[in-house]
């Protein structure tokens, strides 16, 4: 098809754009997006009623409050990581832990522990009990006291609090500080793998492209401290079939460390409760 016609449609537009007036970085981007837009429907031959479908999925995205979910489905989410580590990799800053997309499901105002903290407000029957600990370091390696670290993971029925008004608010969301040596422990259970609401936007497009809308199980992490920059990172459970199938594409092998089973037995034995209930 001939440029012209894109040239002609986007000036029109831009012809009513009043200069001095909005937001530059708004229309930057628009125009850019309309543009590539424009070719993308030229260069398929997108029509009219194709386009009323996507608006009326569009539409009902917005509903259904899903877009933070198409974003993960999309890779959307993804092309910023991908970015972020080629910048770092440029810059010759290795990161000893990988970061990985934040996802949709993120709520600021967690309560805030020192040390410890047990992520359960409401038990979770049938769980099977997690305990883990890990510190933060610095690049050289050195402890890092006070840093926030932040975790949030899903329930049994693969729903996140705050989304889920069936659960206690912050159940499963906690924020440990962490101790003098750059410690933080908790304890919940193990969460399972997530899965797009069934028949949903994301679900009924993730079908149109031939994929399925799961997570494999994985626990979220925002780790920050003065003068250092955020870490938005995840770890996955072992032994999830989805651990290399996600649709939201935030595995990485880094990110799937050991757990290691005890009975509940032995657990009682070693005290587990007591030496994390601190
Ligand atoms: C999730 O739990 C999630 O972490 C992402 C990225 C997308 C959908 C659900
Ligand atoms: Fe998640």
């Amino acid at each position: 098809m001939d440029q012209a016609v894109i040239d002609k449609t986007l000036e029109l537009i831009k012809s009513q754009e009043k200069a001095g007036e909005g937001n530059e970085r708004v229309k930057e981007i628009i125009n850019r997006l309309l543009e590539d837009l424009f070719n993308a429907m030229a260069d398929l031959d997108i029509t009219s009623e194709e386009m009323w479908i996507a608006c009326d999925w569009l539409t009902q995205a917005g509903k259904n409050n899903e877009w933070g979910l198409i974003f993960a489905g999309l890779g959307i989410e993804k092309f910023i990581d991908v970015k972020m580590d080629w910048e770092d990799e440029q810059a010759g800053i290795e990161n000893k832990t990988p970061r990985t997309i934040e996802g949709p499901l993120y709520v600021a105002g967690s309560p805030e522990s020192h040390g410890y903290a047990e992520l359960e407000t409401e038990v979770e029957e049938g769980a099977e009990r997690l305990y883990m600990s890990g510190y933060v370091r610095d690049e050289q390696g050195n402890p890092v006291p006070g840093a926030k670290v932040e975790v949030w993971h899903c329930n049994l029925k693969g729903l996140y609090s705050y989304f889920d008004s069936t659960q206690p608010d912050f159940n499963l969301r906690r924020a440990i500080i962490t101790d003098a040596n750059g410690k933080y422990e908790f304890k919940s259970f193990l969460p399972v793998g997530y899965s797009c609401p069934p028949n949903g936007s994301t679900d009924t497009l993730m079908s149109l492209l031939g994929r399925h809308g799961s997570r494999p199980a994985h626990i979220h992490f925002f780790v920050t401290a003065p003068d250092f920059r955020k870490l938005t990172t995840q770890i996955n459970i072992e032994g999830d079939p989805l651990t290399y199938d996600d649709f939201a594409f935030a595995t990485r092998p880094e990110l799937v460390p050991p757990v290691v089973r005890i009975s509940a037995e032995d657990a009682a034995k070693e005290g587990k409760d007591e030496a994390f209930a601190k």
